[in-house]
């Protein structure tokens, strides 16, 4: 009988891992861009929430790195039918982030250097659904991929993980973002085929 010898650092097997309908599996890490690469620095990187009241709290790039981050692993679901098994990522939770944000919202525009915005349900980046990532297979985020950093919400859609991620703005009401504007399903979660409006 063979035996199988997983030598020092050898890779485990694959888990299995379930793909959602419509979806194909890729190894490459497509871009997909509505726009140029924003150029943002890590000096003049500032994330804002924005309350509905209008209340702000922002964190600079120093003030990000210095609170507790995550390693996560995941699949990503990309609308164009490609999806990404094993993601690895570290970022922080979005649970971190708004922990002392007082709001009764219950809808969040994702908004990005360069103008992309993206709607989601604020309890769909809440209970360690979400994270603003910074690193991607160990190294820094490249910025074709959303560097500094972006959102990462892989339960719904990957047009849902905002690039260059600046604000998340809580809303009472739902209200479209770029995509969603555009035709695309104002959820997209991939197990259901959300794609389209
Ligand atoms: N700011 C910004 N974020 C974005 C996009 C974009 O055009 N601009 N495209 C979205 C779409 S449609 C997808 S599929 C993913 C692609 O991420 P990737 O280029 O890292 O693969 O980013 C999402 N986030
Ligand atoms: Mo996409």
């Amino acid at each position: 009988m063979a035996v199988v010898t997983r030598g020092f650092g050898g890779r485990r097997p694959e888990p299995e891992h379930e793909i959602p309908p419509g979806q194909f599996v890729t190894d490459d890490f497509p871009v997909l861009s509505a726009g140029p690469t924003p150029n943002v620095d890590e000096s003049r990187w500032e994330l804002t929430v924005r309350t509905e009241t209008g209340e702000g709290t922002s964190w600079s790039w120093e003030q990000l790195m210095a609170l507790p981050a995550e390693d996560v692993e995941t699949d990503i679901h990309c609308v164009t039918h490609w999806s990404k098994l094993g993601t690895t990522w570290r970022g922080v939770s979005l649970d971190t982030l708004l922990a002392d944000v007082e709001t009764s919202a219950e809808f969040v525009m994702a908004r990005s250097y360069g103008g992309y915005t993206t709607n989601l349900p604020l309890q769909d980046l809440l209970d360690g659904q979400a994270w603003v990532a910074f690193e991607f297979e160990g190294e820094p985020l490249d910025p074709v991929h959303g560097g500094p950093a972006r959102l990462l919400v892989p339960h719904l859609y990957f047009w849902k993980s905002a690039k260059w991620l600046r604000g998340l703005d809580l809303m009472d009401d739902e209200d479209l973002g770029f995509w969603e504007q555009n035709g695309y399903h104002a959820y997209g979660d991939p197990w259901l085929e959300q794609r389209y409006a």
